[in-house]
């Protein structure tokens, strides 16, 4: 087992991380930015050390400070949380070539699904449900190519840069009429982005649901997935509320889909915790990304699995077999989670400062993943992510009935929260019903 890691993060995913590690008996440490010497975490750590200034790119983001505190601890291993470089394969590279164990996936691995053409390739060689697509990147100056492309992929098509994701470097294209200057636009901002002009081309889904699948593997032969989450409800790609399982699913349409994703995983020889993010509309699955990470919303699956995911991340980062197999996954009941932002409600700026008073609500099927405390500053330089409301139960009206009582119970004085968006969306008939699509929250909103 991994005898001291670094936690190279913070906020409540670096508090999360360093409960894994106690569990485990892994000793850590806590690398923070000037602006983060108060954060819980930090206070909790075996050893701390200060890595520079407050803004990102001088602290969380700066690899030679990062792999430097690993040296001065004696440190085995970096977890590298989410955000920040948890996707960013030079450093996975640099941690290793330093004799540090990344707690993630090989470098390589990080690289293909980086590159969304290749990830794309990769999972339709592998056997899984890809949208209907240019199959690699768009050719360049060759505007008659991309007509019959599209023409054969059928009018609405979307163009997206090979190095985006996430919703950025995207353009919806209706028509021949604007199809090529749509390319050449897309191109021109992903050149600027990216530094990658690199375009591919798929069509267009109108009103599909998030869906996303859960895996693990140890990369040495096993995988297993932990079923899925719907994560539709989200306001300019940023997620809001999460659930899991994902409601009212096509039951054979998911079985099959399940194990295309495990099947995936040993194919590209894949380590560690992963997300195979998919398009659901009409009773079909469509893979367009996969995450190589922890993601925010793991809590749902941890609770309907009762599988603690981070714990799995460093148990094959030790070098250690799956200790479970698919068998031994059972889910039940249903899980919600509420991201609790340092927001004004309405207009959705930013709203840091002290927390006066901070109230966690409680009771059965109630998990809180959080950093706060009364007296705790939120600074303005990061994620403005400040809890995570996580309610299980048997049943989905159950844990929906729980999050609407723990949105309730929730005291944080100082600092404005979206607390009251989440309070309207969990007494929102058609989020009651479940299944609403990717658009559901902007239009509510009227945006
Ligand atoms: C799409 C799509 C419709 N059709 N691809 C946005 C984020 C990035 N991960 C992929 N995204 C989309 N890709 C096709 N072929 C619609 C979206 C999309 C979206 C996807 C998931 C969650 C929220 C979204 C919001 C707007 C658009």
């Amino acid at each position: 087992m991994l005898e001291k890691v670094v936690i190279a993060n913070r906020g409540e995913i670096a508090l999360r991380i360093l409960r894994a590690c106690k569990e485990l008996g892994i000793k850590t440490v806590a690398i923070h930015s000037k602006a983060d010497r108060d954060l819980m975490h930090v206070r909790l750590a075996d050893e701390a050390v200060c890595i520079g200034p407050a803004p990102s790119p001088q602290s969380y983001l700066n690899i030679p400070a990062i792999i430097a505190a690993a040296e001065v601890t004696d440190a085995m291993g970096i977890h590298p949380g989410y955000g920040f470089l948890a996707e960013n394969a030079d450093f996975a590279e640099q941690v290793e070539r330093s004799g540090f164990q990344f707690i993630g996936p090989k470098a390589e691995t990080i690289r293909l699904m980086g590159d969304k053409v290749s990830a794309i390739e990769a999972m339709k060689k592998a056997g899984v449900p890809t949208v209907p697509g240019s199959d690699g990147p768009l050719p360049v100056d060759d505007g008659e190519a991309m007509k019959k492309i599209a023409l054969r992929i059928g009018y609405p098509v979307i163009i997206k840069a090979a190095a985006g994701g996430g919703g950025r470097g995207m353009r919806v294209v209706h028509s021949e009429a604007s199809l090529l200057n749509s390319v050449h636009v897309t191109r021109s901002e992903a050149a600027a982005a990216f530094g990658d002009d690199t375009v591919y081309m798929e069509k267009f889904l109108e009103n599909p649901r998030h869906v996303e699948v859960q895996v693990l593997a140890d990369g040495q032969g096993n995988a297993i997935h932990l079923y899925d989450r719907d994560c539709s409800m989200q306001r300019r790609h940023q997620k809001v509320v999460e659930e899991a399982p994902a409601p009212h699913l096509d039951p054979e349409a998911r079985a099959k889909v399940l194990q295309s994703c495990v099947e995936a995983c040993i194919e590209i020889g894949y380590r560690g915790a992963g997300t195979f993010e998919f398009l659901y509309e009409d009773g079909g699955f469509y893979f367009i990304e996969m995450n190589t990470r922890v993601q925010v919303e793991h809590p749902v699956t941890e609770m309907i699995t009762g599988i603690d995911i981070v714990k799995e991340q460093l148990r094959i980062a030790s070098g250690l077999p799956l200790s479970i197999k698919q068998d031994d996954v059972v889910v039940q009941g249903h899980a919600f989670e509420c991201r609790i932002n340092a927001e004004d409600p309405k207009s959705f700026l930013p709203s840091p400062g002290t927390v006066k008073h901070f109230h966690a609500p409680g009771g059965l099927g109630m998990r809180v993943d959080s950093h706060l405390y009364s007296g705790y500053t939120v600074p303005p330089h990061y994620d403005s992510l400040i809890a995570k409301l996580i309610s299980f139960a048997e049943d989905r009206e159950t844990a929906l009935i729980r999050m609407r009582n723990a949105l309730d119970e929730t005291l944080i004085d100082g600092i404005r929260t979206n607390i009251p968006l989440h309070q309207d969306i969990v007494r929102d008939t058609h989020f009651q019903k479940g299944g609403v699509n990717i658009h559901y929250l902007e239009k509510k909103l009227g945006l």
